[in-house]
């Protein structure tokens, strides 16, 4: 059965992307409607060779018949039209923040809870990038051996920013001042993304620790997390340290690894193979490599986890999710 398909914030980084990957996926496409502020109306999008205008989002938007609105135009969009959408019967899955962690909003990435698309009263959230990327290979191993603690530090590209970020980099190589960053992005390290909150934490590291318990169904985690823009374009790495409950030897942890769904495991120190964001881009797996047990700590190990932050980490999640809404249309 073809679908009407709405995309809000057709023009950003991430929109560009869904709409890329509803092509790439062949999603099964009646008519697709794109959105965007009054800045980007009248811009043209190929979509399965044929050219689209973007409209300016109003009210009347959703007045048509649509069955799912993928949304990536922040937050503040969100809060406003996602609500519109739902009363006219239309699936939101939206990549903001803005209600990620609402009781009646499931959190979803396709390899990890998709049983979860079932309690959905209209608004599917998409995890954010970083957290979509740890869960794919935790879930796997948090089944076989329970995860009882998870230490996260993240190098994040600059594209998780838009192409203001980007654009941070490259103008800091060639000295011209940041704009996007508080300050230089090149040749520097920026342990700050999003805001601060109160305890010390920024918003960033909230959401790793928050939505990584909403996915795995399980309060009970213990998490710390510290998040870190890099001088990298794109793909983001996590570093993960992980306390299991049960013993394991080390071949288990490969071989849950190795059959897991979305997961590449890139691990032989001997030939230098671990996962890079040069060698990651453009993918929609997540790489792990660095597997090794930690011994400072009892059934501890450590992983190097490392995804392309603009497709798994936001476009190709809210399609797959769109996949799974399509099944159940
Ligand atoms: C970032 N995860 O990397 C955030 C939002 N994409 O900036």
């Amino acid at each position: 059965k073809k679908l009407n398909v709405a995309v809000v914030g057709a023009t950003g980084m991430v929109g560009r992307t869904i709409i890329k990957m509803l092509e790439e996926r062949s999603f099964p496409i009646n008519n697709l409607y794109l959105y965007a502020s009054a800045k980007s109306k009248g811009a043209t999008v190929q979509f399965n060779n044929l050219e689209y205008i973007v409209e300016e989002l109003n009210d009347a938007s959703f007045d048509r018949d649509i069955d799912i609105a993928l949304f990536s135009a922040g937050g503040d969009i969100s809060k406003d039209y996602a609500p519109k959408a739902k009363e006219k019967g239309i699936v939101v899955i939206d990549n903001s923040s803005a209600w990620r962690m609402d009781k009646d909003v499931p959190l979803i990435v396709p390899e990890v809870n998709p049983q979860d698309i079932k309690w959905h009263n209209g608004i599917i959230s998409n995890p954010n990038c970083s957290t979509i990327q740890v869960v794919v290979p935790l879930k796997p191993l948090h089944d076989a051996f329970k995860i009882e603690r998870i230490v996260y530090s993240t190098y994040q590209a600059v594209s998780g920013s838009g192409v203001g970020g980007i654009a941070d980099l490259e103008n800091g190589i060639n000295g011209i001042a940041n704009k996007k960053y508080p300050h230089p992005i090149a040749y520097n390290c920026i342990p700050h993304i999003d805001t601060f909150m109160d305890n010390g934490y920024t918003k960033e590291e909230l959401k790793m620790i928050e939505e990584t318990k909403k996915i795995l169904n399980d309060p009970s985690l213990k998490i710390t997390a510290t998040t870190v823009r890099v001088p990298v374009k794109n793909c983001h790495s996590v570093s993960v340290n992980l306390q299991f409950e049960r013993a394991f030897e080390m071949q288990e942890i490969y071989e849950v690894l190795y059959k897991s769904n979305g997961v590449v495991v890139e691990d032989n120190t001997d030939k230098n193979i671990y996962p890079m964001a040069i060698t990651v881009d453009g993918q929609d797996q997540v790489y792990v490599g660095r597997i090794r047990r930690d011994f400072s700590v009892e059934n501890g190990i450590n992983l190097w986890v490392v995804a392309d932050n603009v497709r798994k980490g936001a476009a190709t999640n809210a399609v797959q999710i769109a996949e799974l809404v399509a099944k159940n249309l």
